[in-house]
């Protein structure tokens, strides 16, 4: 298989004989456009892409890193099928396709296409797989799905669901144009999340008018550079933020005509804020009273604030309520539907689904949010004796068994499933488990997509085009979807002639599509492979970017005039047509809707158009924050574990392949030097962390950017790669070996990966 030590450095200067292709980089949301090189099958230069619309030549460093991806050693390059002794055979895809459908079929006759789910759809780079999966999802009758979603931002999208009337839909912060940046639990300068982060980031410290306000217990490289560092002790940003608000409202500093005019609950919420006593709740938090007044009049007198938050506080105590009171800031502040303030954006298709009140998930009982099963329920759904038990699953895109909370209990799960597909570019932890391996083409070797993008006044997408073959037998996602939705006997009625139509003309096509359309819902039921059996197979090797025709389509009913705003002409399916064609031949990606930023009240979802503000179901645990004391550490587990840091060492479960590292090359456990001197501890030398779920030993970095009592560990370590002899090796710590399924929030499930109760021992030598 490929080397792939191949030297890769960010290149500028052109050499005429060679091409640049454009792409994007596949390893975090921001998806900054690039341009690469390549000899043979390696990627051998990278350079940002000056055309992208968002990114316009920005990369990080690991950005010109991912040849790591591309050529993996652990690529999969052929169907994989699980024998009775545990090893893996290959096989074709003929019996592949066959023998996944029937096993699947089976359980559907036997217990309902209902006890199959599936997992995953997209990681950072690509969406279109989640999308495609509908049409197996329509003809199995499979009702659930998850992702890692749920186990980070739905407690937040739930909490947006009150304020806007639906969880498909929220607030997206304008930092490029802000006055005030707020980013609580966050470190931008690492995990970027928005385009050109570290840019933006410095233009605003370099702006005595602009400010940067950070709550984060450790100084991270983005409090690092900020107006206000929020130090708080882990775990207690509820007490921060609550008391923040509290200032806001008691020093009159809250924006009451928005609140009044264009919100609901303001009436209901401002005597709980005025109730809060605010000394007690920085004592909690462990931030003077004085910070916490500075930072509040920062916010509130900023001509625009921007905010956002993350893991720090989604992936901790009172996740869901700090996730409310995060939100709250800018609307206490009236930054909404503004420059530099909240809007909600335009987007080409969702990032998730919306759950009405009440919908749970049949086995456990816990609340689905965003149409997702909690992921830290998915064990105890399988792993029961209920008769409504997950028995089959299929997994795309994802890690579970490495990435969700507590490895030894996924596991435990997994292997009571009947059938378990694993639908992956590279043999994972997942995929260990599984019955049956897919492989799929990289996302250099398919058109690919995400639907992150969601900037205000003008958003952008880019569809990007192959580089590469596949590699040996893979195949794109669309094609093993739709292959297996024909071996279940499910291909759409009419498609076949939507198919000549599409052979003939796109115009024939969109005719042909009109009229069966409306006349059989089977083919808009599977719409997926409907689009890619026509429309797809007309475009080449673009062919899986047909499933985009819909998302034109809808698009296009959406916000007709955005689009056109932005250039696109036309009217109801021309313009739906146009937008598609637009897409599939911006290499760069495009600039497909333009809004002014009032639009934002428009997309407000709630049956008067106002803003729900006040949460009932948050309310008890809200003013119960006055009586509560923050946990305090105990002797048997002394230290608070961030368990899974995002650093510059780390992709997610993106990169497998270690060598990709330049730094942090063991994975780095962080800790305060006098936390290290009480253990006798020196730089480097190797500590066993130890939690009520496992232990593991990592190198110390002793740093005092940590706060006494805090250590960390780095996420998207400990994954098993073969060197160059085959061997095996596992690389870092596995950090959800050390977590717990059970420590979670009691409303949206989110693991507190961020707050792992852990005690250390120094490794002698
Ligand atoms: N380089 C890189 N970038 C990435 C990724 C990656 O793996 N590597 N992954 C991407 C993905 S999927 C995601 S979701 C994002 C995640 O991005 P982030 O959420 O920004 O990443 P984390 O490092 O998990 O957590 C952010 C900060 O929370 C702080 N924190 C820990 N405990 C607390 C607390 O109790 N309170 C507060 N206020 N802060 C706390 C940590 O010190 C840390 O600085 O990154 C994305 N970008
Ligand atoms: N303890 C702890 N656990 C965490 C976190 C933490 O901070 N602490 N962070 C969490 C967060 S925020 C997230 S988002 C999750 C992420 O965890 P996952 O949802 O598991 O996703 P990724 O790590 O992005 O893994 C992407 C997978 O997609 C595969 N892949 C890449 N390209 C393709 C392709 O084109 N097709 C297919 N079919 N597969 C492909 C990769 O090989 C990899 O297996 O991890 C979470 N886990
Ligand atoms: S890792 Fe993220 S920020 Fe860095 S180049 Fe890739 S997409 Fe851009
Ligand atoms: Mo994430």
């Amino acid at each position: 298989m490929a080397e792939t030590n191949a030297p890769i450095t960010s290149d500028t200067e052109v050499d005429p004989t060679k091409e640049w292709h454009k792409t994007a980089c596949v390893l975090c949301s921001a998806n900054c456009g690039i341009e690469v090189r390549i000899e043979g099958r390696e990627i051998t230069r990278v350079r940002g892409d000056k055309d992208h619309p968002a990114s316009k030549g920005y990369t990080c460093e690991k950005g010109l890193r991912v040849n790591h991806y591309q050529n993996g050693r652990d690529r999969l390059t052929a169907p994989l099928k699980r024998m009775e002794d545990g090893t893996f055979e290959e096989i074709g895809w003929d019996q592949a396709i066959k023998e996944v459908a029937d096993q699947l079929v089976g359980i559907r006759d036997t217990h309902g296409g209902d006890k199959i789910m599936y997992y995953g759809g997209g990681g950072q780079g690509n969406h279109t797989g989640g999308a495609y999966v509908r049409s197996v999802m329509q003809t199995l009758g499979m009702q659930y799905r998850s992702n890692a979603l749920a186990q980070e931002k739905t407690g937040m999208y739930w909490v947006q669901g009150k304020f806007f009337g639906r969880q498909d839909i929220g607030a997206s912060p304008d930092f490029h144009h802000t006055d005030c940046a707020v980013f609580i639990g966050k470190n931008p300068w690492h995990s970027h999340g928005f385009p050109e982060a570290r840019n933006v980031l410095n233009a605003i410290k370099n702006d005595d008018e602009r400010k940067i306000v950070v709550f984060d217990p450790r100084v991270s490289e983005t409090a690092n550079i900020s107006d206000h560092h929020i130090r708080v002790r882990p775990g207690t940003d509820a007490w921060a933020l609550a008391a923040v608000l509290a200032i806001m409202t008691q020093e009159a500093l809250t924006d009451d005509k928005f609140l009044n005019d264009q919100c609901v609950g303001w009436e209901d919420l401002k005597p709980l804020l005025e109730e809060v006593d605010v000394a007690d709740y920085a004592r909690k938090c462990g931030v003077s009273e004085e910070e916490l007044r500075s930072a509040a009049r920062t916010m509130a007198g900023a001509r625009s604030l921007a905010t956002e938050e993350d893991l720090g506080i989604e992936m901790a105590p009172h996740s869901t309520l700090n996730s409310w009171l995060q939100r709250l800031l800018f609307l206490l502040t009236g930054n909404f539907g503004n420059e530099g303030g909240m809007n909600i954006p335009t987007r080409l298709a969702p990032i998730c689904g919306h759950s009405a009140e009440g919908t749970t998930e049949p086995v456990t009982g816990t609340p689905m949010l965003c149409g997702l099963v909690a992921c830290a329920a998915i064990p105890d759904a399988i792993d029961t004796d209920h008769p409504d038990r997950f028995r089959g699953m299929i997994v795309d895109s994802s890690n579970p068994v490495h990435t969700l909370p507590d490895s030894k209990r996924f596991r435990e799960a997994f292997a009571k499933l009947e059938c378990l597909v694993v639908i992956d570019v590279a043999m994972t932890e997942t995929a260990r488990q599984a019955h049956y391996v897919l492989p799929a083409s990289s996302q250099y070797e398919k058109p690919e997509a995400t639907f992150f993008a969601g900037e205000m006044p003008s958003n952008y997408f880019h569809i990007r085009q192959p580089i590469f073959e596949p590699l040996g037998d893979t195949l794109p996602e669309a094609e093993i979807y739709s292959r297996l939705v024909e071996a279940m006997g499910g291909e759409p009625d009419g498609v076949q002639e939507l198919a000549e139509a599409a052979k003939e003309s796109r115009g024939a096509f969109i005719e042909t599509f009109t009229r069966l359309s409306s006349e059989n819902p089977d083919l808009g039921a599977k719409l997926p492979t409907a689009l890619y059996r026509s429309l797809g197979q007309s475009l080449g090797e673009m062919g899986p970017a047909a499933i985009m025709f819909g998302s034109a389509m809808q698009a296009s009913m959406r916000f007709p005039d955005a689009i056109r705003a932005a250039g696109i002409k036309g009217d109801g399916l021309e313009l739906a047509n146009n937008l598609f064609d637009s897409l599939i031949n911006a290499k760069s990606g495009m600039i497909f809707s333009t809004s002014d930023y009032s639009t934002s009240f428009d997309r407000i979802k709630t049956s008067d158009g106002k803003i729900h503000i006040h949460i009932e179901e948050l309310v008890d645990e809200l003013t119960g924050l006055a009586s509560e004391e923050p946990a305090s550490p105990t002797d048997a587990f002394p230290f608070v574990l961030s368990a899974g840091e995002h650093r510059g060492s780390t992709v997610n479960d993106v990169i497998r392949d270690p060598s990709w590292r330049k730094k942090d090359k063991d994975g780095a456990l962080r800790i305060n030097p006098l936390d290290a001197d009480r253990l006798g501890v020196v730089d480097g030398q190797r500590v066993r962390v130890i939690t009520k779920r496992g232990e593991a030993e990592a190198p110390a970095d002793i740093t005092d950017t940590m706060m006494e009592g805090q250590i960390s560990l780095p996420h998207g370590f400990g994954m098993e790669y073969p060197d160059e002899n085959g061997e095996h090796k596992i690389h870092g710590v596995s950090v959800n070996e050390l977590t717990d399924i059970e420590d979670r929030d009691w409303l949206a499930l989110t693991p507190h990966h961020k707050h792992v109760r852990a005690r250390l021992e120094a490794v002698p030598g």
